[in-house]
């Protein structure tokens, strides 16, 4: 079976690891975030063969990131090493508000990306591009390169998560994601970054304004989940679990669902294996989580499921 690419950048990510004021901390844990290589490691996990395509600076955190994307099971072997840029960086800064990320990312290898990477990729035996709303904020080059990836025909599907991230959008203009997200075969949103984008959460009305993709996804946070497809809509309920962290669930959930996809399950069965795998998120600090173990991760693809399946 072909694989699957997914496109978009990848920083090592500091998280505080004491407490207190951010600019007293002075111990921090290193660990590695990026949404599509998130979903590319969690289609590793679910049994997919899985490319993560991006750019990294020839630098220790670099070699972190392909250390770590690689060692999870996804082929790095086309991701550009850039000799004069750095690789991105986020710090998580938990404040009594919540915490929120301050991004370095600004001129990194992976935002000097452009339309050639697509060119450059043998694309042959690719079922699947994924890609996200995060690379068109990256900079010009990044939005041509998304550009590319949705400009049609071609022979595999491409899905869009939308990954809304106001602090990429300070000085651009948004209403670029629409356009992009129209262009897409599978379009993955959650209801409140749409409510924040587009005006609206709400699935019919989402339909309307993007009539494009042949499948729609709306996530509705802790309650479940909305595919729209051929004019029929399909909710699931999410799975119950004592949330230990939010961040990285939407790519576990984008991960589960498309795998599913491609293996041809029906919409409930898509949303279910996208809530589960959006479990293993969720329930640590980490965005990927620990693995689930085979015998949950078996029956979620497979044509004969069990019942909870
Ligand atoms: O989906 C999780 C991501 O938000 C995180 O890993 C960082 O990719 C990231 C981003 O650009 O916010």
């Amino acid at each position: 079976s072909g694989g699957v690419v997914c496109l978009g950048e990848t920083m090592v990510v500091l998280v505080p690891a004491e407490s207190g004021p951010v600019r007293s901390v002075r111990t921090w844990t290193r660990a590695i975030g990026g949404a599509e290589s998130n979903v590319a490691i969690h289609l590793a996990r679910l049994g997919l063969r899985s490319r993560w395509v991006s750019a990294v600076g020839d630098d220790a955190f670099g070699g972190a990131v392909l250390d770590y994307v690689g060692g999870a099971g996804v082929d790095v072997s086309g991701v550009r090493v850039d000799p004069s840029r750095p690789t991105g960086l986020y710090v998580k800064e938990a404040d009594p508000l919540g915490s929120h990320a301050r991004y370095y990312r600004a001129g990194s290898a992976a935002s000097a990306m452009g339309p050639e990477v697509l060119a450059g990729l043998n694309l042959d035996d690719v079922r699947l591009v994924h890609v996200s709303g995060i690379t068109a904020a990256l900079s010009d080059s990044c939005l041509e390169l998304l550009r590319a990836v949705l400009r049609g025909p071609r022979e595999h599907l491409v899905s869009f998560d939308l990954n809304w991230r106001p602090a990429l959008w300070a000085d651009r203009d948004p209403s670029v994601l629409l356009e992009l997200a129209d262009a897409a075969d599978i379009v993955l949103a959650g209801a409140d970054e749409a409510e924040a984008v587009w005006g609206t959460g709400d699935p019919e009305k989402l339909r309307a304004l993007l009539p494009g993709p042949a499948t729609l996804v709306v996530k509705q946070g802790e309650e479940g989940a909305t595919a729209v497809e051929d004019g029929e809509f399909t909710y699931q309920e999410a799975l119950k679990v004592d949330v230990v962290e939010p961040v990285g669930a939407g790519d576990g959930f984008a991960a589960g669902y498309l795998a599913a996809h491609l293996a041809g399950l029906p919409p409930t069965r898509r949303l279910r294996a996208g809530h589960l795998q959006a479990a293993a998120a969720l329930l640590t600090s980490e965005d990927v989580g620990e693995p689930l173990p085979p015998e949950v991760t078996g029956p979620l693809l497979s044509a004969d499921p069990p019942a909870w399946a």
